[in-house]
């Protein structure tokens, strides 16, 4: 096998109890945290793999972040069962053990590796259109319906990771220390930060005064970790599961809609094209509300418009966190790519604050 940045596949790969015979390893999709690989097998009735090295300098607690993701898996997947459900393999993901037994194995140079076997004739998308917008909110609240009942509580993989109170605070920190001397050029989006932070920062408020739960979310839940079946496009799984934890239960429609109803790419750097999409929200919040409605509190269907708003403000605020600390969390293509992200999710931000009025009305109109 060839060996790619570094790595020697030869000695990762036996240490995982795979079958068939291995063809060929290459980078496999777009994540900006984890390094993936598609791992080609070469009989046509063995699985591909997707091998994946854990970022251990974000995700500190590799154990923690595995059982997690083991006990989350093994209960969709038992409730798929029970459901009858005929295609469990393209439904939930299912992870590979180490010839020891383990969920994760570590190398010579302390590098975390996982393998969990390929989805096939599945795709992900970097962009929605209303009927996958649709599909996409039924499906997330599907999985948060499924994870209601785990009997064990999840550990914070990432502690306080969709906490704004906490996010501000990060920033003020850097801001503060300005160790790479960035901070004279970005006053003016400091200020709006400034200036809205007290009403980003109500659901912490609201969670500490008993009002608002905190359950199990993805925590993660941008267009392209949900797959769709190739040849018809139905709805088959959520993937990447490193943030499932506890967190306030609008997180992943916030989140969805953050990324779903941008029209361009988080990163663009040309704000013009930074807009709101009112028919994929639109989309996504029906598909959400006749899942996740069932067992949402009228508080938390109050706050959905709140939760459109809180992520691209809480997104800016942590690009800027990154570029403010010398890019060390995102991989940065140009030495100005924190900042386009973070001026991107800030108008992003400041469009939604637009629609507010528009998001109550079609919320409430789907609830009669
Ligand atoms: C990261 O791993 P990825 O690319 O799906 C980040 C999310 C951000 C996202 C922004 C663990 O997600 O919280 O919303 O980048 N994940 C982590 O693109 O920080
Ligand atoms: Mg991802």
């Amino acid at each position: 096998l060839n060996i790619m940045q570094n790595v020697d596949f030869n000695q990762i790969l036996p240490q995982f109890k795979i079958e068939g015979t291995i063809e060929s390893v290459k980078p496999l999709g777009n994540g900006l945290i984890n390094d993936t690989y598609l791992v080609v097998t070469k009989e046509e009735n063995q699985p591909n793999y997707v091998l994946q090295r854990i970022n251990d300098s974000i995700f500190t607690n590799v154990e923690l972040l595995q059982h997690n993701i083991e006990l989350v898996t093994n209960h969709i997947r038992k409730k798929l069962e029970a459901q009858g459900e005929e295609d469990i393999q393209r439904k939930v993901l299912q992870f590979v053990k180490t010839i020891d037994g383990k969920n994760y194995f570590m190398d010579k140079e302390r590098r975390f590796w996982r393998i969990m076997i390929f989805i096939p004739n599945a795709q992900t998308f970097e962009t929605v259109d209303t009927k996958y917008s649709y599909l996409a909110g039924v499906a997330f609240g599907d999985f948060e319906q499924m994870l209601t009942d785990l009997p064990e509580t999840l550990g914070d993989t990432i502690p306080d990771f969709h906490n704004m109170e906490f996010r501000m605070k990060q920033l003020r920190e850097v801001v503060e220390k300005d160790p790479v001397g960035r901070v004279d050029s970005v006053k003016e989006i400091l200020d709006i930060f400034e200036k809205d932070a007290e009403r980003m920062c109500q659901a912490e408020r609201l969670h500490r005064e008993g009002k608002l739960p905190k359950r199990i979310c993805h925590c993660d839940t941008k267009v392209n970790n949900m797959m769709f079946d190739a040849n018809d496009g139905h709805f088959l799984l959520v993937i990447d599961l490193d943030t499932v934890m506890p967190s306030l239960f609008f997180s992943d429609y916030g989140d969805f809609l953050r990324s779903a109803a941008n029209t361009t790419a988080e990163d663009d750097p040309d704000m013009n094209n930074v807009h709101f999409n009112e028919d994929i929200f639109k989309a996504f919040t029906k598909g959400y509300i006749e899942s996740a409605g069932k067992f949402l509190t009228p508080l938390e269907i109050e706050l959905l418009p709140y939760a459109v708003e809180l992520f691209p403000f809480m997104q800016s605020v942590r690009f800027m966190w990154d570029y403010l600390s010398g890019d060390h969390y995102w991989k940065c293509k140009y030495p100005t790519h924190n900042l386009d992200r973070s001026r991107n999710q800030l108008k992003l931000y400041q469009e939604v604050c637009k629609h507010e009025q528009m998001m109550k009305d079609y919320i409430a109109s789907l609830q009669i």
